[in-house]
């Protein structure tokens, strides 16, 4: 019996209805929950699961705070199409109160608030979505009369668990840019605790949505590494799973905007893409739904590095990346044709310390990182005539 069949039978009676609850076929609802347990690394069956929980399950409420940030958060999950995940999410979760979403306003927002806390005590999901003002005793942001610094902690007193959702609200994000004047804070440091953290400005819906889900099926939130990220979606650099991978490899690079390297779909490193230093899935999972290659890299723009801490908002974004490892691509085939020939051991040796790198492509790599564009093809065409005449020296 193919997975599929499987998924139908374990959940026939529970998959009923949900053409139209959802407005999408089955087919696309069991191809999303693959997409989702995938993403969250879980083993094989786990779809079932998966789909079998946002079927069932009670929905859990969640209370969603806005502070200091642009609501691209908010605007990123409503801006996925397929299948629409806003239509998801709405059904996953009972978002009961979301200051941007809710037709509530004034005191009825406030009740709404209070009611579903009360309502759901110990068991209602915290969303935090940008970051908290601590100077001058937090008075640079209020809400219906209370500081954010008493709202967060008000409201995470009796959650089952905080999410912070952003960079803003997991480590600071662009409102904490030095130097600081609101004291622009984490959910964490506020709170005195760690949350699970969902960094990116914005990050990637799927990565919230498979962290709601893997609590709705799991009943606990999914492993986090020790800045509160999910392991499944933060435990890799971009760099390892970038589809301009095999370009680095060989040494070639756009230059300037614009420029022949660039046209070709070289590596942006020497633009500044800071996707070395930095860990998110965005290359693996793209924005919007919108197709492959929607991700900023994709597009042609180095990677700035927004979800990381001390990198986003913090470094030039044209500096070039600090280097933390170089380890072969898992989905990309490298390019051989380009790679040094010839060359010694020595002349390696800089770089020879870069688990997996292939010698021949960490030579191209050392003389390429320190040339500029014109240099390289002269070099090129240097290397290509000496092959092809060996009489040459
Ligand atoms: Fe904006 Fe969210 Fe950036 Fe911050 O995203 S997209 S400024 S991470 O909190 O709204
Ligand atoms: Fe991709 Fe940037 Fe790494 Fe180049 S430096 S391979 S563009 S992540
Ligand atoms: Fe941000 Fe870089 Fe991903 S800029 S969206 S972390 S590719």
């Amino acid at each position: 019996m193919n997975r599929m069949n499987e998924i139908f039978d374990l959940g026939r009676d529970a998959l009923h209805g949900i053409e139209q609850r959802l407005g999408m076929s089955r087919r696309d609802y069991l191809q999303f929950c693959s997409t989702l347990a995938v993403t969250m690394g879980l083993p094989k069956g786990a779809d079932a699961a998966v789909a079998n929980a946002i079927e069932t399950a009670k929905r859990p409420s969640v209370i969603w705070l806005h502070f200091q940030e642009c609501t691209g958060c908010s605007e990123s999950l409503l801006r996925a199409e397929h299948p629409t995940l806003e239509k998801l999410i709405l059904d996953v979760i009972s978002l009961d109160y979301h200051e941007t979403l809710m037709a509530a306003s004034g005191h009825q927002a406030e009740a709404a608030r209070k009611d579903a806390m009360a309502a759901n005590k110990g068991k209602y999901v915290l969303v935090v979505e940008g970051a908290i003002p601590v100077k001058d005793n937090g008075i640079y942001c209020k809400i219906g009369g209370h500081k954010a610094t008493d709202l967060v902690k008000e409201c995470a007193a009796d959650a089952a668990a905080v999410i912070a959702i952003g960079s803003c609200a997991s480590w600071g994000g662009m409102p904490s840019t030095g130097p600081n004047p609101t004291g622009a804070s984490s959910v964490a440091e506020v709170l005195g605790k760690p949350v699970v953290t969902i960094p990116g400005c914005p990050p990637n819906p799927y990565n919230f949505l498979a962290t709601v889900v893997h609590f709705l099926t799991f009943g606990k939130l999914p492993d986090v590494d020790k800045l509160g990220r999910p392991k499944f979606a933060y435990s890799r650099l971009i760099h390892e799973n970038c589809e301009r991978r095999a370009h680095f490899d060989a040494g070639r690079f756009a230059m300037e905007f614009g420029d022949e390297g660039h046209r070709k779909g070289y590596c942006l490193y020497k633009l500044g893409c800071k996707g070395p230093e930095t860990y998110a899935n965005c290359s693996t999972i793209g924005f919007g739904d919108a197709g492959e290659n929607n991700w900023p890299v994709g597009c042609g723009h180095p990677c700035i590095g927004c979800s990381e801490k001390g990198v986003g908002f913090t470094k030039p974004i044209h500096q070039v990346a600090q280097m933390l490892n170089v380890t072969p691509p898992l989905q990309y085939a490298r390019i051989v044709e380009q790679q040094g020939k010839g060359a010694s051991f020595a002349s390696a040796a800089a770089i020879a310390a870069l688990a997996g790198a292939a010698a021949g492509a960490a030579v191209m790599l050392t003389r390429n990182l320190g040339l500029s564009h014109a240099a390289e093809e002269a070099e090129r065409a240097k290397a290509e005539s000496k092959s092809k005449d060996p009489a040459q020296v």
